[in-house]
């Protein structure tokens, strides 16, 4: 019997296993309970001797909108099961490079912030023509380098990365698939049905040729394992400043930050 959830939906059919983030009243904003779901979803997808692919999506017309900005406190998201802060989201990272199957995001609406990581990470992306993308960090106080910054800069230059962070804004289907960001672009009524496509002709290749070419397609930024571990360590002591509580409350708040109070610190 597969894992029952909450924050998630979880089928499996044919081959496919797929994942659906069901958090839309957030836009599927993730919490630490989404995550340790993700996780656990990931996990018996691997685990399934059936399953071939597994695709990662959001309910309701949109992908994913990153850590959930509404419970977000000093020191992490808060766990409402424990009332723990926590910034793990690197563990769910983890098991999408390294579960041995090609994984495709279909994206339907906003991927942005730590959603736009998501579909990032994912082997393949299919969206649909009224997807968006973009990182939010700088705005809201946040940042995720690491596979944010070094993956995204293979993915799309250095150049077009470094805008994509500095500036905040957001990129429609038709530039994201210019840009290297997805694969195909196509009609929202169409995304699932072309993510059956692409896994049905998946499904026909060799599963020990695909786990090998991911792992070495991974090689090449593994490395940054390490660097993400540092890097989101220092999230974690950054959420503890005013100056992230500055861009997490003018969101909260809907009006824009005022960083210039911290453009003075002396390192
Ligand atoms: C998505 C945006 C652009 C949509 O704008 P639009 O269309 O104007 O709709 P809204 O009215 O803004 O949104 C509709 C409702 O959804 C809520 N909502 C949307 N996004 C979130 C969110 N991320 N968290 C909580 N709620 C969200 C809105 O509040 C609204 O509901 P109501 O009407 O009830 O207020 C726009 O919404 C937007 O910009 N959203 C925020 C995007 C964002 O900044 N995300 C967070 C970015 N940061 C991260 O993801 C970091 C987390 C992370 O992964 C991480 C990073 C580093 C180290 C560790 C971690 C870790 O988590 O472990």
């Amino acid at each position: 019997m597969p894992p029952v959830f909450q924050d998630l939906i979880y089928t499996k059919q044919a081959g496919l296993a797929v994942v659906t983030i069901n958090r839309p009243q957030v836009y599927n904003a993730f919490r630490p309970q989404t995550i340790d779901e993700l996780i656990l979803a990931f996990e018996d997808a691997w685990r399934d001797e059936t399953i071939g692919v597994v695709c990662l999506t959001g309910a309701e017309g949109n992908f994913c909108s990153g850590g959930d900005q509404k419970i977000r406190g000093d020191a992490g998201y808060v766990d409402d099961r424990t009332g723990q802060g926590r910034l793990h989201v690197r563990q769910f990272h983890r098991i999408m490079r390294e579960i041995p199957k090609p994984v495709i995001a279909a994206v339907d609406g906003y991927a942005v912030g730590g959603g736009h990581i998501l579909h990032m990470l994912c082997d393949l992306t299919l969206c649909s023509s009224r997807a968006r993308f973009g990182q939010t960090g700088p705005r809201v106080g946040s940042f995720d380098a690491g596979f944010g910054t070094i993956y995204l800069a293979r993915m799309v230059g250095e150049k077009k990365a470094r805008e994509i962070w500095y500036l905040c804004e957001q990129y429609d289907a038709d530039q994201a698939l210019a840009m290297g960001l997805v694969n195909k672009v196509v009609p929202p009524d169409q995304l699932l049905e072309e993510v059956r496509v692409w896994a049905d002709k998946i499904l026909t290749k060799s599963p020990t040729a695909l786990r090998f070419l991911k792992a070495s397609f991974n090689a090449d930024t593994d490395h940054v394992y390490g660097l993400q571990a540092i890097a989101h360590g220092a999230t974690h002591l950054f959420y503890g400043t005013e100056e992230a509580a500055e861009g997490r409350n003018a969101w909260r708040e809907k009006r824009p930050p005022d960083f210039n109070a911290f453009r003075k610190m002396p390192w």
